[in-house]
């Protein structure tokens, strides 16, 4: 066997969402990792494989609220991608979700928690993305969408719908550059956060099992949102926020393979590719390599047999 997913055709989907954050080039992640050969990549596994195309944010006026800077412009983007990801959910259809910088999975992961009702969300990352509007100390989105998706505000990333994550069936792996009021606001509301040193003490296979415990715990299935800045910028270096002392790109596989042995993803977000700081498209290509290993990429297995 492949994997759980292998009946399911996969539905590829990208925004050009760049308004989340400071640095420019994350609009062009979604072609970097198609580039790199997704597409053939996936198909080569044994799926079918739809391409939706890109969302295009619309082109912003001004900033508009210092502390949401472009809400406007990235609620409206947003809500074109929960109802298209929410489409392929509903047509039984598996979703990799293309960023663009990570305020769109308030787009993303609300359409799984739509269609599925209780999900489990694991949350690989560099950063808490717990941030809102009050607490925030740069106004960039891309440092809320978490916070949003789970009802702990900012409301109005997620208007167009009610349904939402409980922190409780949150795991953030891989964080290390967190806010003083952010990492209050993680802990109050029950969110199980591995940081980098809890890796380095218990490994990122025991923090994996301690973490798939968390998101499957009474849920409907996984929905994984994978911030590329998580990596080491040694390994990825095409990210828009880089950070020292990050996840190998061997835990990084670790964290896909184990996913894919469980079958229970339900959606796939691949963020924060930068391909104007990357180095010939080496993190386009290691991000379409974590998304087929998710998928049941193996190293030695033939398919099929
Ligand atoms: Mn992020």
């Amino acid at each position: 066997m492949v994997s759980g997913l292998q009946k399911k055709t996969v539905s590829i989907i990208g925004s050009q969402m760049d308004m989340g954050a400071v640095r420019k080039g994350v609009d062009m992640g979604p072609l970097a990792i198609r580039h790199a050969g997704l597409i053939r990549m996936i198909r080569d596994i044994g799926y079918q494989v739809k391409d939706c195309g890109d969302i295009l944010p619309m082109v912003a006026t001004s900033e508009g609220n210092p502390r949401m800077r472009y809400e406007k412009e990235i609620n409206e983007a947003n809500e074109r991608l929960f109802h298209r990801v929410l489409e392929i959910h509903e047509d039984q259809e598996f979703p990799v979700i293309l960023g663009g910088d990570h305020s769109i999975a308030a787009g993303s992961v609300s359409a799984a928690a739509q269609h599925f009702g209780k999900i489990g969300l694991l949350w690989i990352d560099a950063h808490g993305d717990f941030n809102d509007d009050r607490i925030t100390p740069t106004g960039n989105i891309h440092g809320m969408p978490l916070s949003a998706v789970c009802g702990c505000g900012p409301d109005s990333l997620v208007s167009f719908t009610e349904a939402r994550v409980d922190p409780h069936n949150v795991a953030v792996i891989g964080a290390r550059e967190m806010d003083p009021e952010e990492i209050k606001k993680l802990k109050s509301k029950g969110v199980s956060v591995y940081a980098i040193s809890d890796i380095h003490i218990s490994g990122i296979r025991k923090i994996m099992e301690d973490a798939i415990a968390v998101v499957t715990d009474g849920t409907e299935g996984i929905h994984l949102s994978f911030d590329m800045d998580a990596l080491d910028p040694e390994d990825a270096p095409g990210v828009g926020t880089p950070v020292l002392n990050g996840l190998t790109s061997r835990e990084g596989f670790i964290i896909c393979e184990m996913l894919s042995d469980i079958h229970r993803l339900l959606a796939i977000d691949l963020v924060e590719t930068n391909p104007l700081l990357d180095n010939r498209n080496v993190t386009g290509r290691l991000a379409a390599e974590l998304i087929i290993t998710c998928l049941g990429k193996t190293d030695y297995q033939s398919f099929g047999i």
